[in-house]
């Protein structure tokens, strides 16, 4: 297809039109999601350079750093259907951010507002609040975001797969991965892994960058290619039948479970380090106790060995004191008193 027909495609799209209508969605929202500065917002920046057919601008304020920048999430309309949204990278999987990531991703917080990391009760509490802010009528499709340049190693798969199946088992949609930093030499390495964990759309792609945005007919293409692929997705979707309340309701069920379950586990391990640490705590000081008592045996020990070697030291000075010392005998007693009445009588 030439980019005028991808983008005749693009820009016609609208519920309307789909076999069974719109069933009650107005707008597809393109869930940009993914860890910190991974491309999210150059991302968004290079699809409206590319749609809008003007001057590049940092729009997203995709940052000049490999940090984490993005703190708010904003929406950035493509078409009068396709909204793009720039969603708070993340760290890690499992940390508490997660239950706010899936919170995003699920729309269950408004949009526009700025994302703050809140866990158990506080997110809870958000998502209700938010009920009458956010839209039912909003198509949500997950666009995963990931930078080939990180590359993906073997204790990185868990933790990937758990975010793809769950934002798949959250929106009902497979996530869409696009890769950004496509020169890098991990590129085709990361493709193939994605492809393992069970992916099968991936857009790899270089971001236009206000350092590079010289139009290039691939980068063009990549980007307008995505977005077909993204409506044929969503036409698809809603060939079936569909019930957008249900839908939110279903997602909102699913992230507090999740937050739940999470807390649960925290709680679970908060409890098993403190027992680890008791127990520590009370092996040390059986430690302790063992070394003292030790060290007391030892020092009765050496006493005993002291007490033992002056007594056999006293000992052999008592043996050796014969050839000095004669005791007297009868006989000898006799003859003193005999010669005492003697000299007496004299
Ligand atoms: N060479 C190259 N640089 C890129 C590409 N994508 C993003 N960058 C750079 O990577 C850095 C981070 O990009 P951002 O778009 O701000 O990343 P992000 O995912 O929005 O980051 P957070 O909002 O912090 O989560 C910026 O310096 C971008 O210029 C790419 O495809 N190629
Ligand atoms: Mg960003």
């Amino acid at each position: 297809m030439s980019h005028a027909e991808l983008r005749d495609l693009i820009g016609r799209f609208s519920f309307q039109k789909c076999r069974r209508g719109g069933q009650g969605f107005r707008r597809v929202l393109l869930q940009l999601f993914g860890f910190l500065g991974h491309g999210k917002s150059s991302f968004i920046n290079t699809c409206k350079y590319v749609w809008e057919d003007a001057g590049y601008s940092n729009i997203a304020k995709a940052s000049d750093d490999d940090e984490g920048h993005t703190m708010v999430r904003i929406t950035y309309p493509l078409t009068q259907t396709i909204t793009l949204v720039d969603n708070r990278g993340f760290c890690k999987m499992g940390s508490y951010e997660t239950g706010e990531i899936f919170a995003q991703l699920g729309n269950l917080l408004p949009l526009d507002t700025p994302v703050e990391w809140n866990e158990g009760f506080g997110l809870a509490n958000r998502i209700v609040k938010a009920e009458n802010l956010v839209k039912v009528s909003d198509f949500i499709v997950p666009i995963f975001v990931y930078s080939a340049k990180k590359g993906i190693c073997a204790e990185d798969e868990n933790e990937l797969l758990e975010l793809i199946v769950t934002a798949r088992d959250l929106t009902g949609v497979y996530p869409i991965v696009v890769l950004t930093y496509k020169s890098s030499a991990k590129t085709n390495h990361v493709i193939r892994k994605f492809k393992t964990l069970g992916v099968e759309r991936i857009f790899a792609l270089e971001n236009y960058s206000l350092e590079d945005h010289r139009k290039s007919a691939s980068k063009h293409e990549e980007v307008l290619s995505f977005l077909c692929e993204v409506i044929k997705d969503v036409e698809f979707q809603v060939s079936q039948p569909r019930d957008p309340e249900e839908e939110m309701t279903e997602r909102k069920a699913f992230v507090l479970r999740y937050i739940h379950h999470n807390d649960l586990k925290f709680q679970f391990q908060h409890t098993e380090i403190e027992a680890l640490r008791e127990q520590s705590k009370l092996e040390d000081e059986l430690r302790h106790q063992r070394e003292q008592h030790e060290q007391k045996i030892q020092e009765d020990e050496r006493k005993h060995k002291e007490d033992m070697r002056r007594l056999e030291e006293e000992f052999q000075k008592l043996h050796e004191q014969p050839q000095s010392y004669k005791p007297s005998t009868y006989k000898d007693s006799k003859s003193k008193r005999r010669f005492s009445r003697k000299s007496w009588e004299d």
